[in-house]
């Protein structure tokens, strides 16, 4: 009788790509990129000096290591960390960027403000999602070496937004850049050129939140956009446009 032989060989052939399939799973665990995480209260504010405040030892750093324009750049060349905490008063963030060469081509704080080095914070405050480029429906802050902060008006137009956020950049040595940032948070029915009330956050709320750095050395154009949010697609420069790609987050105390 050979029948009994093939089966033995079938079954264990068939057992073997099982164990194929099972570690291959186990090895790479599939990752949501949608999961909602976690922003940590801050019962203190902390103070806007590029000091780190006793609050920020409580909270992790995590990584700004998705590539939205560009390749993988070299440890040199980028790498980034990032801190984040919520109070009623606003949203606090910490990051400390390695970039080797700092530029600030464009002196114009409204000129192509994206092809010099800064870092930019993404928030929505109510976790909406959804189309924000001409509107605000959700904030795309772009922080340039000088501090100056820059995002789109509903007239299309970059602007300038002092009052929305206040933020400070110090240099801690070998490339090495410790930006410290307070983002006061407004409705989306905030108006351009008018007073308008920064708004309280409360716990438990949904926030929509992403940060990223533009990094240009010796190029015309931005030579790297890099991100803290997995971006499907693509097209992965999205944030300016789309509150969708922000990490989806919940405030809690
Ligand atoms: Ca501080
Ligand atoms: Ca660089
Ligand atoms: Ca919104
Ligand atoms: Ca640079």
């Amino acid at each position: 009788m050979t029948m009994p032989k093939i089966d033995k060989t079938y079954n264990i052939l068939f057992i073997y790509v099982l164990i194929i399939f099972i570690s291959a799973c186990q090895s790479s665990p599939t990752v949501n990129p949608r999961e909602r995480k976690a922003i940590q209260y801050s019962e203190k504010l902390p103070v806007i000096d590029g000091i780190i405040d006793a609050e920020w030892e409580k909270v992790a750093w995590n990584p700004i290591d998705q590539y939205w324009v560009g390749k993988k750049p070299s440890k040199n060349d980028f790498q980034g960390q990032y801190k984040v905490m919520w109070n009623e008063e606003g949203l606090f963030v910490l990051a400390k960027i390695t970039d080797d060469i700092l530029v600030d081509n464009n002196r114009n704080p409204l000129k192509r403000y994206w092809d010099d080095d800064c870092l930019e914070i993404f928030v929505d405050e109510d976790g909406s999602r959804g189309n924000h480029q001409f509107n605000h429906n959700a904030f795309a802050y772009h922080i340039a070496l000088d501090q100056k902060i820059v995002d789109i008006g509903t007239d299309s137009k970059p602007h300038l937004y002092p009052n929305n956020v206040n933020s400070t950049m110090v240099e801690l040595g070998n490339n090495e850049y410790l930006w410290e940032v307070r983002l006061n948070m407004y409705k989306d029915t905030y108006r351009d050129g008018m007073t308008n009330a920064p708004i309280k956050l409360t716990a438990n709320q949904d926030f929509g939140f992403a940060i990223a750095y533009c990094d240009n050395d010796t190029s015309e154009e931005r030579e790297n956009f890099i991100g803290s949010s997995v971006v499907e697609g693509e097209d992965k420069n999205r944030g300016w446009i789309d509150a969708g790609v922000f990490g989806r987050y919940t405030l809690v105390k």
